[in-house]
């Protein structure tokens, strides 16, 4: 009897599905996102999918406001075993979700014979509620407001009353982040949680993330990544126009712009698992004496640029102030969400730095203040925007989020997992991938993370058995928790 409905619903969707013949073109072109944690969605490869439609509440929290619009989402059924296999939950971050990208989620699917479904997050890609971004329009813009839009869709299209469908939590990134918190909120809409490199603290001086660059970069390319920051900031105080042309970045009118633009092109080598596009070269030209301004220059606009991806403009404050809704809206979108929320402001740490501490300071050396974030937040966004750090810690729990069922996972070489939670308990384990390309959600994209390889093949990271076990652990405690919610569902039945 229970399933009479949810089974009704279900083979709509089939049907739905194989008259479904040509997949959905990418609707907008690749993006890069400045700090952003999860660069690499543009370039995934999709399960084939349909975008759906779902009439979402704008403000979950106003008992007056009554706005809807509409958000997209994807579902794959191909391995989905009727009627009572478990339903996996991807959940997008912050950038367009063009699909649900095949990576090792796709793997764990076909095992758990399990259903895929996908939400895209409020405001990026096609589900803004605004034709126009600006600052006010942004307020229904926050963690907060998207865990309700997952458990508002989850709970009223999938009909958590009449369904006995375990259902699973997956993120990468922010989205892990999402992930971890959603189990927190909505115990009971889940059977568990995999959060990978899950960003789960706000952090306001995150000095630990420039401190990992140096760590995962060794001692060699370490001392040539400070060496050329200091040869680029001496140039920067004599010949500034020469210097962001020899960059392609002459639009970077400010400098704190140029010089986070020139830092992120450092860290995307490690957070993405490929130290040797950065290091090879650069230790190469110290070795011989050559111009390690130049040879930076070589790996931004090749590697950074062309290979990755990335785009100039999206450190380009004139850039984040567009309030037009387009394919590179996500950038300030993602802005917005770090000025009001979660910071994690990447300034240089006092000693030893790798990036330049112009990012942090007006022009005043070694002050470690994050005064260029906030300068940027109040130029975007207006004056009151600034993060309240402490009220996001306070509301999940930062690392010391109070959940249970959530796997906490992480790359050794990204900078990234300072910001997660790293210390294993009972109720939530936590498993660091250790190699030399493991970064940002390698457990799911394995090596390297950028550009994605297929159902996250591990095969190329420097240590295939390390990601291996951990995947061993996590099908263990997926097999643990999805077999005691059947059990829970039996009881009431
Ligand atoms: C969305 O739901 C609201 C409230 O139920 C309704 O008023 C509105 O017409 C719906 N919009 C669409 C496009 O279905
Ligand atoms: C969900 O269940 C309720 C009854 O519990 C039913 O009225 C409603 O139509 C169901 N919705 C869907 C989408 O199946
Ligand atoms: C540098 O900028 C010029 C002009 O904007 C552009 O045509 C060229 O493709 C850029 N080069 C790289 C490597 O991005
Ligand atoms: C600064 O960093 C260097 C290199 O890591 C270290 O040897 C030194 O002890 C540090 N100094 C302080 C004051 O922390
Ligand atoms: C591994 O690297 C080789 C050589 O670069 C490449 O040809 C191959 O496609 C990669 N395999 C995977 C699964 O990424
Ligand atoms: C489970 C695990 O590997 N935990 C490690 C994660 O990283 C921290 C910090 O590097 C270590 O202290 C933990 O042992």
């Amino acid at each position: 009897m229970r399933t009479t409905m949810r089974r009704k619903w279900e083979l709509a969707v089939a049907l739905s599905l194989l008259t479904f013949l040509s997949f959905p073109t990418v609707s907008f072109g690749f993006t890069a996102h400045r700090t952003l944690l999860n660069h690499i969605s543009a370039n995934a490869k999709y399960l084939p999918t349909q975008e759906l439609w779902f009439n979402q509440t704008l403000d979950h929290f106003s008992p007056y406001d009554h706005r809807h619009f509409q958000q997209r989402y994807y579902e794959f059924l191909d391995y989905f075993k009727v009627p009572d296999g478990p339903i996996f939950l991807v959940i997008c971050g912050e950038s367009s979700c063009n699909g649900i990208s095949n990576d090792y989620r796709s793997v764990l699917a076909k095992r758990f014979g399990a259903a895929l479904v996908t939400l895209e997050h409020r405001y990026y890609g096609k589900s803004s509620p605004f034709a126009s971004l600006t600052t006010e329009n942004l307020r229904y813009l926050s963690s907060k407001q998207a865990l309700f839009d997952l458990a508002d869709s989850l709970n009223a299209k999938l009909n958590r009353t009449k369904s006995e469908n375990p259902w699973f939590v997956f993120g990468v990134s922010y989205a892990g982040a999402l992930s971890a918190w959603f189990r927190l909120k909505f115990p009971h809409l889940t059977c568990g949680s995999l959060a990978s490199s899950a960003v789960v603290l706000a952090v306001y001086h995150f000095t630990e993330f420039d401190q990992q660059i140096g760590e995962s970069a060794g001692a060699e390319c370490k001392e040539a990544l400070q060496e050329t920051t200091k040869l680029v900031e001496n140039r920067l105080a004599t010949n500034k126009k020469q210097l962001k042309a020899l960059f392609n970045a002459t639009d970077l009118e400010i400098d704190g712009d140029f010089m986070y633009f020139l830092a992120d092109a450092a860290v995307i080598g490690f957070q993405y698992g490929n130290p040797d596009k950065l290091c090879k070269p650069l230790v190469q030209a110290k070795k011989a004496g050559e111009n390690l301004v130049d040879a930076y220059s070589r790996y931004v606009k090749d590697y950074y640029i062309g290979t990755f991806g990335a785009d100039v403009q999206t450190y380009n404050q004139k850039h984040l102030k567009n309030t037009a809704v387009t394919g590179g809206s996500s950038d300030r979108l993602w802005w917005f969400q770090v000025c009001t929320e979660v910071a994690y402001f990447q300034v240089a740490p006092s000693n030893d730095s790798i990036r330049s501490s112009i990012v942090d300071t007006r022009q005043i050396p070694y002050l470690q203040s994050p005064l260029y974030h906030l300068d940027l937040c109040k130029n975007v966004f207006g004056e009151d925007i600034f993060p309240d750090v402490a009220a996001t810690n306070i509301y999940y729990g930062g690392t010391k989020i109070a959940g249970s069922k959530i796997i906490f996972t992480n790359g050794s070489q990204d900078p990234w997992r300072h910001a997660s939670k790293q210390i294993s308990t009972p109720e939530m384990p936590s498993y660091t991938i250790s190699c030399y390309n493991c970064g940002h959600g390698t457990d799911m994209r394995g090596c390297p993370q950028s550009p994605l390889n297929p159902e996250g093949n591990e095969k190329n990271c420097s240590d295939p058995d390390a990601v291996r076990k951990v995947r061993q652990k996590i099908i263990e405690h997926m097999d643990s928790w999805l077999s005691e919610c059947w059990d829970t569902d039996r009881k009431f039945m």
